[in-house]
């Protein structure tokens, strides 16, 4: 079972699709562990872009998602990670596969509605982050059996 963290930026918080796309994520079969709604600091949003640092877009990047709340969620399941970055779509919604999040509701890069974790190491150190150890609820479906192979 794999862990990784999902934003919905302040675009889409303020356009209403906060239960769209968390719509899209438990049809998918991934189950929830933890959420919170939140006004992003400049020094969290500067942690978790620090990969970004230096890049032309970092200042926007910083600015958008401090401009206004976004909700913070972790999210498990088998591959979550891949799972999860299919689901939202490629970086940029013009190119992204019809059917995913950035594509069906997106137009700019800069708006791209998102984040997810890219790998198991970003989604460990995002995930340490965004939430307390006592923030991650560990549970399980009745319905996981239908969902899950293990
Ligand atoms: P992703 O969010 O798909 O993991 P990323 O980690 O490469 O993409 O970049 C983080 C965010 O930065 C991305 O969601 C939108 C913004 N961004 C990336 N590349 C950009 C570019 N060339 N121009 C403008 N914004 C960009
Ligand atoms: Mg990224």
């Amino acid at each position: 079972m794999e862990r990784t963290l999902v934003l919905i930026k302040p675009d889409g918080v303020q356009r209403g699709l906060v239960g769209e796309i968390i719509s899209r994520l438990e049809r998918r079969g991934l189950r929830i562990v933890a959420a919170k709604f939140m006004q992003v600091s400049r020094d969290l949003a500067e942690r978790h872009y620090a990969v970004h640092k230096g890049k032309p877009f970092y200042p926007g990047l910083i600015d958008y998602i401090t401009s206004a709340p976004v909700m913070a969620m972790v999210w498990e399941g088998p591959n979550a990670i891949a799972a999860v970055r299919q689901t939202m779509g490629a970086t940029r919604p013009t190119e992204a596969a019809p059917g995913t999040v950035r594509h069906d509701l997106g137009l700019e890069v800069g708006r791209n509605l998102t984040h997810a974790s890219d790998g198991p190491q970003t989604a460990s150190t995002e995930i340490d982050l965004w939430f307390k150890q006592d923030e991650l609820v560990s549970w399980r479906r009745d319905l996981d059996r239908w969902i899950f192979e293990e």
